[in-house]
């Protein structure tokens, strides 16, 4: 084996070591199916269960601001993490996002010689994007979005890559001002998602004029799940 040979075996298996323990997310499974959780928000950083980035959007008053609720009034169940979205989307046309990706990247050098990994999370076998909602004013309304990548370069570009979009209005329970509510939207739902092995990130986005324009959502346990065998009871609740 020449040198050059060596070296790029000791590389793949340097890339599938550091690659394979933080794109595993979090898999629980069940006879009432399984999930796969990407964020609880519990370790109160900008990275999910994946190593995933995770971002606000701000610019000139414009604005969807995450930061980590830990008081109890803030949290699901009173315990641990859950994220807060600050939004103003009160100028006309205006939107405002935040999202989180759901593919590892990593970069490092070896020898002189630099790489990049990228890992992608196979959603194929899941039914339903599922999270807690809190919407302390009620009338909070926005969009769930995810960007598939279709030219393979890892990044969502506008027009290159494809986007589908869910509204929650059609899954949140209005009576629930104040209180935490599941909103599960079922994956067939995001029709214009043509390969579940190349989902590049889920975002949240708030819009001008649809639902209120300033205030704040309470999010948290963001997963995908997979419906149970027949005859089995649906898993409603992604986490405890
Ligand atoms: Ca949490």
């Amino acid at each position: 084996m020449c040198m050059k040979k060596i070296f790029l075996f000791i590389i793949f298996f340097v890339v599938v070591a550091i690659v394979q323990p933080a794109s595993s997310g979090a898999v629980l499974s069940s006879q009432e199916g399984s999930i796969f959780m990407v964020d609880d928000f519990n370790q109160g950083k900008m990275f999910n269960l994946l190593g995933g980035k995770t971002q606000g959007y701000e610019e000139a008053g414009v604005k969807c601001i995450p930061t980590f609720a830990t008081s109890p009034e803030e949290t699901r169940a009173g315990k641990g993490s859950s994220l807060r979205l600050d939004f103003n989307v009160s100028a006309p046309n205006s939107f405002s996002y935040y999202w989180t990706k759901l593919i590892t990247e990593y970069a490092g050098a070896f020898s002189d010689k630099t790489f990049e990994a990228r890992a992608f999370k196979d959603l194929s076998g899941y039914d339903y994007l599922s999270f807690w909602l809190m919407d302390p004013q009620g009338g909070a309304d926005f969009a769930v979005e995810l960007h598939q990548d279709v030219d393979g370069d890892g990044t969502y570009i506008m027009g290159k890559d494809k986007i589908s979009s869910v509204d929650i209005a059609s899954y949140n329970d209005v009576t629930m001002r104040g209180k935490w509510q599941e909103i599960v939207i079922p994956l067939s739902g995001f029709r214009n998602i043509t390969d579940w092995g190349k989902i590049l990130e889920i975002v949240f986005v708030f819009r001008h004029g649809r639902g209120i324009d300033k205030g704040t959502v309470y999010i948290d346990d963001v997963c995908f799940g997979s419906n149970p065998p027949k005859g089995k009871v649906a898993y409603k609740i992604c986490a405890e």
